[in-house]
């Protein structure tokens, strides 16, 4: 029983969610370059039941869930969500891609865009840490 509770906790069936600060302490802004959070995000690895968490100057910024294809004109028309809270929690589920720009004229262009790549824990263990589970399995129907 033991083993089969870290085998689980292994492969992330327990695992609890995490919550980001996009940006980390620099937050939702304009004048971090235009790589910046291209690079926040390819240093994570993002789960389903994360949160994203936006912190921005409300009178400033806002936040908008956009298609992919909206995500590289950096078009703001046709957000599929938009957020207006300068604290903005994200849950990030279900699994897949999703695309956060400024809806700001000229904030995307400068770099105020957000990309995040959602992975189910399970389904993401082609590891060896999930076959040790399979291996045991094997050895069961020895008759
Ligand atoms: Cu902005």
């Amino acid at each position: 029983m033991a083993l089969l509770i870290v085998a689980l906790s292994l492969i992330g069936l327990v695992r609890t969610s995490s919550l980001y600060e996009v940006g980390d302490s620099n937050g939702w802004t304009t004048t971090m370059g235009l790589d910046y959070y291209k690079t926040w995000s390819s240093s994570k690895n993002f789960y389903v039941g994360d949160i994203l968490l936006f912190q921005y100057n409300e009178t400033l910024h806002n936040v908008m869930e956009v298609s992919s294809q909206d995500f590289e004109l950096c078009n703001p028309k046709s957000p599929l969500t938009i957020y207006q809270s300068q604290n903005e929690a994200v849950y990030l589920n279900p699994t897949g891609h999703y695309y956060f720009i400024c809806g700001v004229p000229g904030h995307c262009e400068s770099g105020q865009k957000l990309d995040v790549l959602v992975v189910d824990p399970i389904n993401e263990s082609n590891s060896p840490k999930s076959m040790g589970i399979g291996e045991g399995q094997i050895l069961v129907p020895q008759i």
